[in-house]
């Protein structure tokens, strides 16, 4: 069993990814925290209870900060051309949910529970970094208690998706990104050079919710919106960014990944990159150096992974 915190700001995807989590027979959610990016904390973190509420999930759920880890920064307006205007493809969320939100912010929900459980708790963070990099600067000595850091961001041999460098959860916070990529915890990294392989066609999705029962259905709904924006950039279906990061920890057979020291970029026009450097390659001294190698993902096998995606989600509770 892997004991996942789900950092997030649902966000379509998000929400594909947390149903994933919910129904894995492997995975056991004990939290969920949030982060602003597809919409603002508020937003996302309704959005987190939404869902919580209408899949029966139990996991608490604690919010996040609504600032970027360098407070300087300026704000960059939320992509409601992707996600809606209410984060979730605009299905009429309720303005409030009447579920109560865990009394810690996120980051520190994450140090006590990690504390509470050393050695246990995988944190899969599909949002900005931001809520991992305030949880270090708080408790330093709690990242090699964590036994997993798998993160969907960055782009490593291909194109950002918001800049050519870069991609956007990373971008969106790359000082927050930098501090969790050096940090003496193990992480993957699963960026645009595989999710972007990983598309969900229309009619993959349709048989999911006619197999998955009304939360497969819900998930559907949610989705349309951002297969409409997909349209520009898949001939069919949705890239399903978030569930692969979740694939991965069940299933990492299914990525090839490559060893080395990850930096992130901050500031210039390459601000947000993710650059590694391959533990095979010998450069002269550089900021790469004397960090801990970590691992990015530069290839899928995405109909083995379309699959174990579609066949989680379409299982009843
Ligand atoms: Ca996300």
């Amino acid at each position: 069993m892997h004991k996942v915190i789900f950092d997030t700001d649902p966000g379509i995807d998000d929400a594909m990814a947390l149903l994933f989590l919910h129904r894995h027979p492997d995975i056991d959610l004990i939290g969920i925290t949030t982060v602003f990016g597809n919409a603002s904390v508020e937003t996302t973190t309704r959005n987190a209870l939404f869902l919580k509420r209408e899949w029966g999930i139990k996991a608490p759920v604690a919010k996040g900060l609504d600032k970027t880890f360098n407070p300087d920064r300026p704000h960059v307006g939320w992509p409601t051309f992707i996600h809606g205007d209410d984060g979730l493809g605009n299905i009429d969320v309720p303005e409030t949910i009447d579920l109560p939100v865990d009394p810690r912010s996120a980051h520190r929900f994450i140090i006590d529970t990690v504390r509470a459980n050393p050695g246990e708790v995988t944190l899969i963070a599909v949002g900005r970094m931001t809520n991992l990099a305030l949880a270090l600067r708080e408790d330093p000595d709690f990242a090699p208690l964590v036994r997993e850091v798998v993160i969907m961001g960055g782009a490593f041999d291909v194109n950002g998706n918001i800049t050519p460098a870069a991609e956007a959860n990373i971008h969106g916070d790359p000082e927050a990104a930098d501090v969790v990529m050096t940090a003496p915890w193990p992480v993957t990294v699963v960026g645009l050079d595989v999710t972007t392989k990983t598309v969900m066609t229309k009619a993959m999705l349709a048989d999911i919710a006619e197999r998955g029962g009304a939360p497969a259905k819900l998930l559907s709904d949610i989705s349309q919106f951002y297969i409409t924006f997909y349209e520009q950039h898949v001939p069919d279906g949705m890239v399903v960014h978030d569930s692969c990061a979740c694939a991965y920890v069940v299933a990492p057979d299914l990525f090839k990944v490559r060893s080395g020291v990850i930096r992130v970029v901050c500031g210039g026009i390459a601000d947000g990159q993710t650059i590694q450097k391959p533990d095979s390659r010998l450069f002269p001294p550089s900021p790469w150096d004397n960090l801990p190698s970590q691992k990015a993902c530069i290839d899928i096998d995405a109909a083995k992974a379309l699959k174990l995606i579609g066949d989680t989600l379409a299982l009843h509770d």
